[in-house]
Order: C-alpha cells, then sequence, then structure tokens
C-alpha cells in the first residue's frame, strides 16, 4: 500500500548513510551498471553465505579448513605465539577462534563492517578464552581505515582467510596489502587464504551452485538495495549469472535483465533493456607465484605456503 510505501521511504532516508546512498546511484547509473560486494551481507545476505560455504560445490571454505587441520603445527613453528590477532571480515569469528588454541595471541582484534556483527560472537569468545583481550572494531575494509590506539603493536597478525582478497582488484589488493605491511612493524605478518586458478568447470560451479542458494545470494542484494535506497527493484525480473573470466582471471557474478526494467527511487531511476547486467562481484584467483609476487612487492618477505593435494586453495604466511 502507499502509505506503507511512503513510511519505509521516510525511514530509508533517515537511516542511510548519503555516502552510501551516492555509492548505491552511481553504480547503477554507471554505463555499464554495478554494485560492491559488500552490500550482499544484510541479515539474510550474512546466512545465505553461510550456507554457501557449506554447498557440496563451493570448495574454498572445507579446502581452507582442511590446509590448516593438516599444517597447523608447521603454521605455528613458522608464526610462533602471541601478540596481536588482527581479523579482517571476521563475521562469526569462528576461523580465528581455531588458531587460539595454538596461536594463544594476547589480544584478538576482530574487524567487520558492522561492530554490531560481532557482539555476540565476541562475548561468548570471551567466555571461552578469559585471558585473551578482545576488541571487536567497525571498520569498512574497502574505504581507507587505520588502526585506534588500543590495538597493541607487539607483533601484529593480520588474519584475512577465505580470499576475499579476490574480491579487490589486483592493483587494489596491492594497495590494500601495502597497508597492511605500513600497518605494523617488522615483528608483524599476514596468514592469507588465497583461491587458485583451476578448471573452468569447477570455478564456474562454485559460483553456481544446482541448489540455487548463491543465485539467492546475489538475488538478495537487490532486495538490501531497495531497503537502503528505497528503490523498487522487482527480484523475479532478474536472472542469477556467474562465470570464470579465464583472460581476466576472475569469477563474474552479473544479474541480467529477463525484460525490459525501469528501476526508480527517490531523486532517480534506471531503464534497463532486457539481457542488460549489472555487474555485482569479481572474484580473483591467483597462481601460488603470482600471489608471492603480490605479498613481496607489498613489502612483506619470506612468503610461506601451504596447499590442499588438489591445488585448489592456499594459505600463505608471510613475515613484515
Ligand atoms: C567472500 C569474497 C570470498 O568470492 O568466493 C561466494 C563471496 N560470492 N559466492 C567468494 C562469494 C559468491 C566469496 N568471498
Amino acid at each position: 500500500p502507499e502509505s506503507n510505501r511512503l513510511n519505509s521511504t521516510a525511514s530509508a532516508e533517515r537511516t542511510t548513510p548519503a555516502h552510501i546512498i551516492h555509492e548505491l546511484e552511481n553504480g547503477l547509473l554507471a554505463d555499464a551498471a554495478h554494485t560492491s560486494p559488500k552490500y550482499f551481507y544484510d541479515a539474510v545476505g550474512s546466512v545465505l553465505f553461510e550456507a554457501i560455504c557449506v554447498l557440496p560445490e563451493y570448495y574454498p571454505t572445507r579446502t581452507e579448513a582442511e590446509i590448516f587441520t593438516t599444517h597447523m603445527a608447521d603454521m605455528t613453528n613458522v608464526i610462533g605465539s602471541g601478540g596481536s590477532l588482527i581479523d579482517l571480515g571476521a563475521g562469526n569469528c569462528a576461523k580465528a577462534a581455531r588458531l587460539f588454541p595454538v596461536l594463544h595471541p594476547d589480544q584478538y582484534v576482530p574487524i567487520d563492517i558492522s561492530v554490531h556483527h560481532l557482539q555476540d560472537a565476541v562475548r561468548r569468545l570471551q567466555q571461552r578464552f578469559p585471558h585473551i583481550e578482545m576488541t571487536a572494531l567497525g571498520l569498512d575494509l574497502s574505504q581507507d581505515w587505520q588502526l585506534p590506539v588500543e590495538v597493541r603493536n607487539d607483533k601484529r597478525l593480520f588474519f584475512f582467510p577465505g580470499s576475499s582478497i579476490g574480491n579487490f582488484e589486483p592493483h587494489q589488493a596491492l594497495t590494500f596489502l601495502r597497508h597492511l605491511r605500513a600497518s605494523c612493524d617488522s615483528s608483524g605478518g599476514i596468514l592469507i587464504g588465497v583461491d587458485l586458478i583451476k578448471d573452468k568447470t569447477l570455478l564456474d560451479d562454485a559460483y553456481a551452485d544446482t541448489l540455487g542458494v548463491t543465485a539467492a545470494f546475489n538475488l538478495n542484494l537487490l532486495r538490501h538495495i531497495n531497503h537502503l535506497l528505497h528503490s523498487d527493484f522487482d527480484v523475479r525480473q532478474w536472472q542469477h549469472e556467474a562465470y570464470f573470466n579465464t583472460e581476466k582471471s576472475r569469477i563474474e557474478m552479473h544479474l541480467r535483465a529477463r525484460e525490459n526494467i525501469r528501476v526508480s527511487w527517490p531523486g532517480g531511476y534506471r531503464n534497463f533493456i532486457k539481457d542488460e547486467h549489472i555487474h555485482t562481484e569479481n572474484s580473483y584467483k591467483y597462481s601460488i607465484d603470482s600471489f608471492v609476487n603480490l605479498l613481496t612487492e607489498a613489502g612483506f618477505s619470506h612468503v610461506s605456503h601451504w596447499t590442499d593435494a588438489n591445488a585448489w586453495f592456499a594459505v600463505m604466511y608471510a613475515k613484515a
């Protein structure tokens, strides 16, 4: 009903920061429409992503977990213990929690786009590990960010699992890694998960699963944007697409218009013709050599890496 629409317009305008409105509008109005992958992760999107991580087709999560299980003792020898464990994009903090009993950090610093998302997980972890100081931070890692003074600068270990680095363009990934290198002293280091280039069919299937969970994850973006921008996307008019672009070494996710569509929001609109796309995500895949080079170019050294038997995924540690 019209009255509901007006009510939610008012609340969207109250709650969405102007820079987010501008970022969304700029992306939607660009010749090749695009959106940032950070908008996947509303409440529904975060749950859908957790479901993706347990799908048979989505090998990265279980392969990375298996690499940690198999090589934990070797990793611990290389990394050492103590210091401050800085978890970039911590979510439910489960991956970092597995490291506590072996790396014995003095401080745990989970970072996520919303500090609110971290609160429950950190409260539970603090009960299990009372002697680890925990400082949750809300930071958007795709923008400029700095660690506050509460984060100890004695052996900072940046933990960036899951191949989230793949969401950056390679030149942005380099800038991001350089920023990490500049954010610690020579006692620091990075422990990072990297998805590797592999057979196109395996990659395609991992992002177009047969249950349609990744399709739901991609389409849910439109509902989140409706909430943020008070736009009128109709999910039924859009089709999930995902494929490995071999030349660019990246998975691309798109939403394709099934028909001619006009999308409106307060202050703007965009007409999409049938088959026009919104580019919603890139997920870059690297070779071991290319990522070792990237870490080295960023100012890290002594890169160690561990992989699974199929060499589908790699975990790398590099010293500052
Ligand atoms: C969270 C960026 C690592 O690229 O594999 C999963 C996101 N998108 N399925 C990835 C994602 C579709 C995921 N990252």
